[in-house]
């Protein structure tokens, strides 16, 4: 047992004594693959340098490789992701907020005190000249919300002229038209798929969705 321990001793001192000059015998570690600014004029996925020129891994000067979403689309000559001009865009009425009272008369949206029947009418451009007309579900709400009624129009063309949309009180006889709005999208907006509008005091807040079409 004495003997046994004295070499577990021994052992131990001589590993230690090993460890020190350990660096000194071997050979230097092999470079590290790496994807740069300075190696890569496209993308890097990973370690690895690609053209980043794709929908689905886009960039430049050695940036991460990122997928261009929604209406964008990667622009191959910048290797960047930038609103797609050729795309077919979805607008449909996503929800709005209405004043609790009609604002012209300071009277109820209808005479029972009932939530009104709000409608979105969507006049969208067509390369025709001649808008075209869609309108939501109605639903009876101070915050309605639609997922139906869209309209769709070239990218490249409500950059140009605008869209129209109409909101209406649904009644009976005549409805109240509770306000009509005109709005020419930006690059920023197509950009983030989404369209924050308002009209005051009667519209507070009407939120648009743009999408690809299908
Ligand atoms: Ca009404
Ligand atoms: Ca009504």
């Amino acid at each position: 047992m004495p003997r046994i321990l004295f070499l577990a001793v021994l052992s131990v001192v001589l590993l230690g004594a090993d460890e020190g000059g350990c660096g000194d015998s071997s050979a230097p570690p092999p470079p590290l693959v790496e994807c740069t600014p300075e190696s890569c004029a496209g993308c890097c996925q990973g370690t690895t340098c690609i053209p980043g020129n794709t929908t689905n891994a886009c960039g430049n000067s050695g940036i991460y490789c990122s997928a261009c979403l929604g209406l964008t689309t990667c622009d191959v000559e910048r290797r960047a992701c930038a609103p797609d001009l050729a795309a077919r865009v979805a607008i449909q009425p996503a929800q709005a907020t209405l004043s609790t009272q009609d604002p012209n008369d300071n009277l109820d949206w209808d005479v029972d005190g009932s939530a009104p029947d709000v409608v979105v009418e969507l006049r969208c451009p067509t390369p025709s000249g001649e808008p075209l007309v869609t309108r939501t579900p109605e639903v009876s709400s101070w915050t309605p919300q639609w997922t139906a009624g869209e309209c769709a129009a070239p990218a490249a063309l409500l950059l140009a002229q605008p869209i129209e949309l109409k909101v209406l009180d649904i009644d009976a006889l005549v409805d109240d038209e509770v306000g009509t709005i005109k709005h020419l999208l930006t690059l920023e907006e197509l950009t983030a798929g989404k369209v924050a509008l308002s009209l005051p005091p009667a519209i507070p807040s009407l939120t648009v969705t743009l999408t690809r079409a299908r």
